[in-house]
């Protein structure tokens, strides 16, 4: 009967989101048509990720990003789609994405009253190799209704009312979490909408993986080098951690989310912010890892707590099992 009830009864991500707000009777649906705007995004992408090597949409646009890095057509296309469709969506005020230096202030006659950070497609490395590839999300509301500044959304992670991200993977899989635990969607192609999948998401306690770039090893500093030689031999006499990486902060981190272990992005000589983006990769990865359970620390503190003071602003960062980041952390305060 529990099976039948699968098939026919949908649980397609808006409803849920319906769902969660009914119980918020001030809201005014206004985030439900966000998301579905965020939603049709991540669809467009899935789909020009599946036909990229089709349509020969790989390749080289001849541009670069804010970050100097070459831009791939993929990254273009998936920008220009996930901007057109939040500020079409007339919910939005102040957009901030990786690929472009300055935040998009949307126009008056369009305005709503959410920041959307967001990486359209991260993982660029992966896309001519077919390997799993995602988009990463924040949502944060303005305070006031003044006119939108940054500091709208310079604020610390643990304001975002909403993080999520999708991953182009051999499945598309919505995770999102609005605070109130976490939950996976998977895209079903024949009906083009997301069904609940992954109900209430918790991570393991503790894991048995440990996900990092280890050809980054000599230039690390003593805690994370510390606890990598310990993932590889445990004191406690326990079996040594399997190291997985994939070098798409989504697929890493929806492993972890799924599997335990831990993520490391940490600092090193040459990198002493590490590599990842503060605004819309590390706050809403640890986000999604606080409401599962796990945790997200920077080397200094809770990564949520971070106050971004610019909004490409790079950290450090070391998520998951909540066991697993206890450890790394007490390795830092040992530190000090
Ligand atoms: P990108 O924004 O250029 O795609 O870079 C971000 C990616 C993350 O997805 C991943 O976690 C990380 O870069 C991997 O970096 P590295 O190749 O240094 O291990
Ligand atoms: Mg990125």
């Amino acid at each position: 009967h529990e099976a039948d009830s699968h098939r026919t009864d949908l649980m397609t991500i808006t409803r849920y989101v319906l769902n969660e707000q009914s119980r918020h009777p001030e809201s005014r649906g206004d985030f439900t048509i966000l998301l579905s705007h965020i939603v049709l995004g991540c669809k467009f992408v899935c789909t020009a990720v599946n036909k990229a090597g089709l349509a020969k949409l790989i390749g080289l646009a001849g541009e670069t990003n804010v970050q100097g890095e070459e831009q791939k057509k993929l990254d273009v296309l998936s920008n220009e789609v996930f901007i057109k469709a939040l500020v079409s969506s007339g919910r939005t005020c102040i957009l901030v994405s990786e690929e472009d230096e300055e935040a998009t202030i949307v126009e008056p006659s369009k305005r709503g009253r959410y920041c959307v950070v967001f990486d359209p497609l991260d993982g660029s490395s992966n896309i001519d190799c077919g390997v799993s590839i995602g988009t990463i999300f924040g949502i944060y509301m303005v305070k006031d209704g003044g006119e939108p500044t940054l500091d709208n959304v310079l604020r610390p992670g643990k304001n975002m009312l909403a993080a999520g991200y999708c991953m182009y993977g051999s499945s598309c899989t919505l995770v999102l979490s609005t605070g109130t635990g976490v939950n996976g969607f998977t895209l079903d192609p024949s009906l083009g909408e997301f069904i609940l999948t992954h109900p209430n998401i918790k991570i393991p306690k503790k894991g048995k993986i440990y996900s990092v770039n280890e050809g980054n090893t000599k230039n690390w500093d003593a805690p994370t080098t510390k606890y990598v030689e310990q993932c590889k031999f445990p004191k406690d006499g326990s079996s040594p951690k399997s190291l997985r990486y994939i070098g798409s902060m989504v697929a890493d981190v929806h492993r972890t989310l799924l599997y335990g272990g831990i993520f490391l992005y940490p600092a090193d000589k040459k990198s002493p912010n590490g590599k990842l983006r503060v605004l819309y990769e590390v706050f809403p990865m640890s986000f999604l890892m606080e409401q599962a359970g796990g945790q997200a620390f920077t080397g200094k503190q809770r990564a949520l707590d971070l106050v971004p003071k610019n909004i490409h602003e790079r950290s450090p960062i070391f998520l998951g099992s909540y066991d697993d980041v206890e450890e790394i952390k007490a390795l830092y305060a040992a530190e000090e």
